[in-house]
């Protein structure tokens, strides 16, 4: 469960099997509940929890819930830096094309650099549909209420991936600005796209995500001649919120941009292997 928004946690599903067959979910007074379900999921609970939980208590499950999360996250970190992968978690609000993008990143990659694909999303396995048409390996997480992904459901999924070293991991997380932002996955860095047909504002409306990202990739660029969109005041809004935040303008449609993007990726990879060269530790650390 995600208390910023009250998600639920249940239903989770990876290529269509249960996740986690063990449901488990916290009560009303604080204790996590674990049980098998003996019911298909979606039926009514035999239990109850009483009603209500104090402003303290919820603050206390909320943090156990991110702690949990940051240690399985710590455990992924470790596994991609010992192999060498280069994890971008991709956030966004639903719609900004991150699959599009993914598409047309993976078919300029062909060939050059292995890669594969986490999708996040709700429901159906459309994304991860689109991503395998390009021959590229996806595993699609389901999350059934929740409206993000978490870390442990992502080393569930890794084991269908099969990495090779040197690869290139990309997490597209459930079309969501803001529980993503709390939910470290391991990966290197976040990558938030915002498309121009969002509005300028979004990163002040919603700055923990835009603070979480190190690359904003301003999407949909081939739109700007159609609209009023300003984008000197979004990149002014997203270095408000984050002044070290690095900005790409691409289209994923016309393929304007996606050069820069891609020297990116290719810079990412480099600056993983010199520290990888070094053992150095820290060097992927995530603009947390
Ligand atoms: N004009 C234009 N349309 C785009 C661009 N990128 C994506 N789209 C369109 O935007 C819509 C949504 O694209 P998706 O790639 O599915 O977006 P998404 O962020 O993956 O969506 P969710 O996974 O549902 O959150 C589709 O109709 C795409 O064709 C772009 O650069 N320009
Ligand atoms: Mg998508």
């Amino acid at each position: 469960m995600c208390l910023t928004c009250g998600c639920g946690e249940g239903d989770v599903t990876i290529d269509g099997q249960t996740a986690d067959p063990e449901h488990q979910h916290v009560g009303a007074d604080g204790i996590v509940y674990r049980h098998v379900h003996a019911h298909p999921h979606g039926a009514a609970h035999a239990h109850s929890h009483a009603p209500g939980t104090s402003p303290t208590r919820s603050l206390q499950i909320e943090r156990d819930i991110l702690a949990r999360n940051d240690a399985f996250a710590a455990d992924n970190r470790r596994a991609f830096e010992r192999q060498g992968v280069l994890a971008l978690n991709l956030v966004s609000s639903p719609g900004s094309g991150k699959t599009t993008l993914l598409v047309r990143t993976i078919e300029a990659l062909q060939g050059k650099t292995s890669l594969a694909v986490i999708e996040g999303d709700q429901q159906t396995s459309l994304d991860a549909e689109r991503i395998r048409a390009t021959g590229a390996a996806a595993v699609q997480i389901n999350t059934g209420k929740g409206c993000h992904l978490d870390a442990q459901r992502v080393q569930q999924a890794l084991p269908k991936l099969a990495l090779p070293p040197n690869a290139l991991l990309f997490i597209e997380n459930v079309g969501n600005l803001v529980c993503p932002a709390a939910f470290d996955l391991g990966e290197a860095c976040k990558v938030v796209i915002l498309s121009v047909t969002e509005g300028e504002d979004k990163p002040l409306k919603y700055p923990d995500m835009f603070s979480a990202a190190r690359l904003m990739l301003l999407n949909k660029c081939d739109l700007l001649p159609h609209l009023d969109f300003d984008v000197a005041r979004v990149i002014e809004n997203a270095r408000r919120v984050n002044p070290t935040i690095e900005i790409l303008q691409v289209s994923a449609r016309s393929g304007a941009g996606m050069q820069a993007w891609l020297d990116w990726l290719a810079g990412e990879l480099a600056a993983l292997s010199v520290g990888c060269a070094r053992g150095d530790d820290a060097v992927r650390r995530p603009q947390l």
